[in-house]
């Protein structure tokens, strides 16, 4: 049976943050010369994308991590009105950068089968429900799914990182060997904030005893940056999966990570 190896492309990382549904084409055409590569090699891949533009600045606005919230607390945009059109404007949004990382894969000639977790999946965190193993079951083509607002039994409605994601299907999926999270502008975890960082502050070794100053954009994000990234990956060191944090920037260093070379980087492990 074939490794498995997950890769996280980020959502900072595909999109430009910043500007609303904004892709970042050259870096997707990248990511996906690299999965391609992976593939070559005889792996199976995963790829699980986050939202970047297509779903933080929506979800933020319109508090869509907390669940329904009164009207009252919202000034209506012009194309949204309220917290339910907006749940369905940013679960339409990260349709179409889905699409626009699936073809990206057609003109490299890989097949893919998107799974939009909306479809499957119910509930937040990484103990969310959904039955990974019969929706990830095919071997025939590149399976994608991404983070996305999805169903909740509590607040009707909430946001399912791909950092949770990624959890559950190293633990369902058989035969999974490595998860790779791609991230953008910096080479790991550092020990300081990346501005004030030189390369020898790269934490090479991470695990959750290791005290690190991550950024996290609380004023773009409605997920939980580098530090959800640790904790979850470290959950999924504990099953013997090798996890590593790579500066998707650099392919070959991801190539390298995902066929288990040494490069640059962060290991996380558990303890
Ligand atoms: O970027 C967030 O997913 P993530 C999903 O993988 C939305 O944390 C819709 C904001």
């Amino acid at each position: 049976m074939a490794e498995v190896v997950v890769i996280k492309f980020g959502g900072g990382l595909i999109t430009n943050k910043t500007k609303l549904c904004t892709p970042e084409l050259a870096v997707i055409n990248d990511l996906v010369d690299v999965v391609g590569q992976c593939l070559d090699s005889g792996k199976r891949v995963i790829v699980v994308h986050g939202a970047g533009s297509f779903g933080h600045l929506r979800a933020k606005y319109w508090r869509l991590n907390e669940g329904l919230v009164a009207d009252e607390n919202f000034v209506p945009e012009k194309d949204c009105r309220n917290q339910i059109q907006a749940v369905s404007i940013v679960r339409k949004d990260m349709l179409t950068l889905n699409s626009i990382i699936k073809s990206a894969f057609a003109r490299r000639g890989i097949s893919t089968t998107s799974l939009p977790p909306h479809l499957w999946a119910k509930n937040t965190g990484s103990n969310f429900d959904g039955d990974i193993a019969t929706t990830f079951a095919s071997t025939e083509s590149v399976p994608i799914t991404f983070g996305d607002v999805v169903d909740c039994d509590i607040g009707s409605f909430g946001i399912l990182s791909g950092d949770d994601l990624v959890v559950r299907i190293c633990r369902d999926v058989p035969n999974v060997k490595r998860l790779i999270f791609a991230i953008k502008g910096v080479d790991g975890i550092m020990s300081k904030p990346p501005s004030e960082a030189l390369p020898s502050d790269l934490i090479v070794e991470w695990s959750p005893s290791v005290k690190f100053t991550g950024i996290h954009h609380t004023d773009i994000d409605v997920t939980g940056g580098i530090g959800l990234k640790a904790s979850r990956g470290a959950e999924v060191a504990a099953m013997g999966v090798d996890v590593f944090i790579v500066n998707g920037g650099y392919p070959q260093r991801l190539i390298d990570a995902c066929l288990g070379k040494p490069t640059r980087g962060t290991q996380i492990f558990s303890e």
